[in-house]
């Protein structure tokens, strides 16, 4: 009876077959195997990492991109456990490192799980397509270390000394048989790191590029949240009102919303679900749009900026020259559309309606003068729509007139 090379249990074979499927159909869980599957790869660890600072124990997440395209991650969080769960014998985080979707850490119902832009397929998917992942945590006054190659385990969680601070650091290479290219863009990064930042005020975020002689670093830290990202948004252009209007509510479903005018006729809203950027928009957007309309009517008709016989205030007029970031947590939630970037969540429209109804209007009715400045313009921006209307049926008018009546001289036959 030949001896047999490894035993595996039940659960061992579970996560063989689990990251083979993950292998042989890597696009299934990270889009592409494209320069932005690559990216995907980093997004997904530093998610991690991103939760552990929205659970209040993470100030600062440095990523290296080091020689050769190797990605380091490091936080100063609590470290992912170490202790072994007495079913599967397995560490938690060899867990999390091993078995598909098993890093939803916050899961259930004790917080949020930020997901990248494949919506959190945790840091197995990442395992699975790298030719090797290092992991080391600092817990407990206690150093530990565990490696895998293509996602197999080659050193389980060892001890391998004392440390007296806490944390968690992964490195990684991609596995090149899987993507087209391992060549990060520091650029692409780098956007999507000050995004981050943005999104989680107090957060400090650090990439640094080693692959060239002269090293490339940006650090992102920014106490205002929200209201700096709208003023970083609106950098260069001219501003209605000094400071961005900034509201926002906690509880089940947390929204935190910043506004600022200019004298710019676009209109610029950005929509984030548990920090995934939601370019197609959603009902997180349609409540913002609705109460943004009623708000502004309901002032301007109280303050008598409208004449009862002036019309409402449609929502163009009222969104020209908007900035706006719009971000809300959802527990679960439903993506729809075509790149899977539309908030579905029906429940979350009224959230967001009720909230601006109540805290904008509360605003306004305290700042006055920005108030005035804004309905200024969605006020000539209406006179404007007005005009372009008016402007545009005299044209029909007139040239359906001149299509009904005879041309002076009759066509020559
Ligand atoms: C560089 C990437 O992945 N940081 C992480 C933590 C902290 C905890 C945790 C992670 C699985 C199911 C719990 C610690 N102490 N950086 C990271 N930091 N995961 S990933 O828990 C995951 C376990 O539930 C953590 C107490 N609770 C959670």
């Amino acid at each position: 009876m030949e001896k047999f090379e490894h035993e595996y249990n039940a659960d061992q074979i579970q996560v063989l077959e689990g990251l083979e499927a993950v292998r042989k159909r890597p696009g299934m869980y990270i889009g592409s195997v494209s320069v932005r599957g690559l990216h995907h790869l980093v997004y997904e660890i530093v998610d991690n990492a991103v939760d552990e600072a929205l659970a209040g124990y993470c100030t600062e997440i440095k990523i290296t991109i080091e020689k050769g395209n190797i990605i380091r991650v490091e936080d100063n969080g609590r470290g992912i456990p170490v202790d072994i769960h007495p079913k599967t014998k397995l560490s938690a985080a060899e867990t999390v490192y091993t078995v598909l979707h098993a890093g939803g850490k916050f899961g259930g119902d004790s917080g949020y799980k930020v997901s990248g832009g494949l919506h959190g397929v945790g840091a197995s998917v990442v395992n699975a397509l790298a030719e090797w992942t290092e992991v080391k945590i600092e817990r407990d006054g206690g150093l530990y270390e565990m490696s895998f190659e293509r996602g197999k385990t080659i050193k389980p969680l060892t001890r391998i000394g004392d440390s007296d601070k806490t944390g968690t650091t992964v490195r990684f290479l991609a596995d090149d048989t899987i993507f087209e290219t391992l060549e990060y863009e520091y650029e692409v990064l780098e956007n999507r790191f000050r995004e981050m930042a943005f999104l989680t005020k107090g957060l400090k975020i650090s990439l640094e590029d080693e692959r060239e002689e002269t090293p490339k670093k940006n650090e992102f830290h920014f106490e205002g949240g929200l209201i700096s990202f709208v003023e970083y948004l609106n950098n260069n252009k001219e501003k209605l009102h000094p400071k961005p209007i900034y509201i926002e509510k906690d509880g089940e479903f947390p929204v935190e919303i910043a506004i600022q005018y200019t004298s710019a006729y676009s209109e610029n809203i950005y929509t984030f679900v548990n920090n995934i950027n939601t370019i197609e928009g959603g009902t997180h957007l349609e409540g913002f749009k609705r109460a943004l309309t009623k708000t502004f009517n309901d002032y301007a008709k109280a303050k008598n900026i409208l004449k009862d016989k002036d019309g409402n205030l449609q929502g163009d007029d009222i969104r020209e020259g908007i900035t706006a970031v719009i971000s809300v947590k959802v527990k679960e939630p439903q993506f729809e559309g075509q790149t899977k970037t539309k908030l579905g969540n029906s429940e979350v429209t009224g959230i967001v309606q009720a909230m601006v109804n109540d805290k904008l209007s509360t605003f306004l009715e305290e700042n006055p003068n920005v108030a005035k400045a804004i309905l200024e313009k969605c006020v000539s921006a209406a006179r404007a729509r007005e005009a372009a209307r008016k402007a545009r049926e005299l044209v029909r008018r007139k040239s359906s007139l001149e299509s009904t009546t005879l041309p002076r001289k009759t066509c020559r036959l």
